[in-house]
């Protein structure tokens, strides 16, 4: 019998489970599964930071609604992809990490690169296993990509421990779970509902005066824009569609609406369809303020939100259901009377918002350092649906996000739950190498270029053309000196501002020119566009570095959640208006009503 190392082995399983593209940095714990990936014909995007492999096998995960597959070498190696992981864990982004290991026999002796990957992403991970009998990798690596796509989606890891995974060829035949030539196709596991419920779904949907439709990420993993959007319009309900599900049908549909409208329409609303919606803190919970019923159709139990009322619960494939759904309301006839009206309602609210964009967009056109507003307004207008989005810096990216109309699904790949920076750069790596056709644009924060601009190389070096808009704002976090601290930030004293000013308008496209990236600096708002057409035809990977201003405020501040991160201060020693923004309107929330002084 042919005997073969055991990462041969391991790697023959990648292949079964139709790896193509693998991410990580070498190195000796794990270098065997990567050099029989090279010899076997996988592509290896080596980068220079493990968080950014990890971005971008994200990236590449979400746009192939396939496991996304990282390596990374033991101890430093693994660490260093942590808070990936954890992007990833947040976002349900199925994915599956190969770590190399110390060896078994020098565990607690001091062994170099000593850690244990299965305790360090034990509540980040769905589960992470060390092996410790080379017979069993194929066994895990099978087990890895069906629950990495077993809803809730989420990373998986697994650790090889280099002296019992590869020290001996081993007989194929001996391992577990994987004898060559009998690998089975398996089809994501989808399932449908009883039709009963299809139909109680169309009914209620039918029967109401005000329908609308919240739905996620699920209309993207599930494919089912076209489902929802033939169901949407023939019952005539107005929909919301949230994160990866945006743009999957474009959100210039007149039954579409944007995310800064929607508070008004479920007020509204009378029965709301919540689909495939994974609801937290971006949606404040599901405390919405409507008197309407829900219907909650969603792809795992853990979804399901028990706080709304409910009338029907379905935990289903979304698009599957949908398909059910319109299977029962093609042969009942819809009765929409009366829809127009509401329609029209809807409709009125989406104008009026879009106009609202656009004229605040306008005012600050002229703005010099430019203003994320018009920013926003100028990439809105070159989004075409073959364009990917990757929304990295903290302000401009917030922006862009409420003033763009999202074209194709999964157009726009952000941090989510994460809300961490400098991901961009390596998500558009994977969003490229899964879409070589798109234009792929990052708006990407200085901050971000600090933390992860090490891999603007990784992408020169494997001919990978994304554009890095650098919004070049010279702020960690535009505008905090007037929303929290006051002039000059001196309530901290005198040396504080270095801690949230960057140095003043670094020019960062110098930095990446001898690179060999094609760069461009832009001061005036009449160049943005200019300067993303030629950093688009240039083909190659370019940096834009945008003059931005340091003194934006963030939508976010407005809300109560800023407000209280940020009224630690004693009440008079801040400055107006921080003072009244913060002290005079929070401590009433915790001092039963009283007001400050009071
Ligand atoms: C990894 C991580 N560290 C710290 C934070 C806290 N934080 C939130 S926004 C921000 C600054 C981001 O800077 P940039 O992207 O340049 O934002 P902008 O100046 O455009 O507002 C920081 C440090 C975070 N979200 N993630
Ligand atoms: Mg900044």
């Amino acid at each position: 019998m042919t005997k073969y190392w055991p990462a041969e082995l391991a790697v023959k399983a990648l292949q079964e489970e139709g790896v193509e593209v693998m991410f990580g940095i070498l190195g000796g714990h794990i270098q065997a599964i990567i050099d029989y990936s090279y010899r076997a014909g996988i592509k290896i995007i080596m980068t220079r930071h493990e968080q950014a492999a990890v971005h971008a096998a994200d990236g590449y995960a979400r746009i192939m609604r396939k496991p996304g597959v990282c390596f990374a070498t033991g101890g430093p190696g693994m660490l260093n992809m942590i808070t990936g992981i954890h992007m990833a864990y947040v976002s349900r982004t199925p994915m599956v990490f190969l770590f190399g290991g110390h060896k078994e026999k020098e565990s607690h002796r001091g062994a170099v690169q000593e850690a244990y990957a299965a305790d360090i992403c034990k509540s980040i991970t769905k589960w992470t296993v060390r092996v410790t009998e080379p017979e069993m990798a194929s066994y895990f690596i099978r087990k890895a990509f069906k629950d990495a796509m077993t809803p809730p989606y989420g990373p998986v890891g697994i650790e090889f421990p280099v002296d019992t995974f590869n020290f001996e060829p081993i007989e194929a035949s001996s391992q577990i779970a994987y004898l060559p030539g009998q690998w089975r196709e398996t089809a994501p596991a989808r399932q449908a509902t009883d039709p009963a419920y299809a139909q109680r779904a169309v009914e209620l949907l039918s029967k109401a005066k005000r329908p609308f439709i919240i739905a996620g990420e699920g209309v993207h993993w599930s494919n089912a824009a076209s489902q929802l959007q033939a169901l949407a319009e023939k019952l005539q309900i107005p929909f919301n569609i949230r994160r990866l599900g945006r743009g999957a049908i474009p959100e210039d549909h007149p039954l579409s609406i944007s995310g800064g409208a929607r508070k008004r329409v479920i007020e509204e609303a009378d029965v709301v369809l919540l689909l495939g919606l994974n609801v937290g803190y971006l949606e404040s919970f599901g405390e919405w303020k409507t008197n309407a019923q829900f219907i909650q159709l969603q792809s795992c139990a853990d979804d399901v939100l028990p706080t709304l009322p409910t009338t029907l619960e379905i935990v289903a494939d979304p698009g599957m259901v949908l398909e059910q759904m319109l299977a029962v309301s093609n042969v009942v006839d819809a009765d929409n009377t009366g829809k127009d009206i509401w329609t029209g309602q809807v409709r009125d609210i989406q104008g009026k918002f879009l106009q609202r964009m656009t004229e605040e967009a306008v005012k600050v056109s002229q703005d010099a350092p430019i203003h994320p507003r018009w920013l926003s307004k100028v990439v809105s207008d070159i989004i075409t649906p073959d364009m990917t989005l990757v929304f990295d810096s903290f302000t401009a990216s917030t922006f862009l996000g409420e003033h763009l109309l999202a074209k194709q699904g999964a157009q726009v790949l952000d941090a989510g739950l994460s809300a961490a920076f400098g991901h961009g750069i390596g998500m558009a790596i994977g969003a490229k190498l899964a879409r070589p056709n798109d234009r792929v644009l990052v708006m990407m924060g200085d901050a971000g270029v600090g933390l992860g601009g090490g891999d603007i190389e990784t992408a020169v070096r494997y001919d990978i053309p994304v554009v890095y808009l650098v919004y070049n704002d010279s702020a960690l976090a535009a505008g905090l000196e007037q929303y929290a601290y006051g002039e000059n930030f001196r309530v901290l004293g005198s040396e504080a501002y270095k801690g949230f000013r960057l140095t003043q308008d670094v020019r960062y496209d110098q930095m990446f020119a001898p690179l060999g990236c094609h760069v461009e600096h832009v001061e005036s708002p009449a160049d943005i566009a200019p300067a993303l057409e030629r950093a688009f035809a240039s083909g190659k990977t370019a940096v834009i570095n945008l003059i931005a201003t340091r003194h934006s405020q963030h939508p976010l501040y407005e809300s109560a959640t800023a407000r209280e991160m940020f009224w630690h201060l004693p009440a008079d020693e801040v400055e107006e208006p921080v003072r009244k923004r913060h002290h005079e309107y929070l401590y009433p929330k915790f001092h039963n009503g009283k007001k400050i002084g009071e």
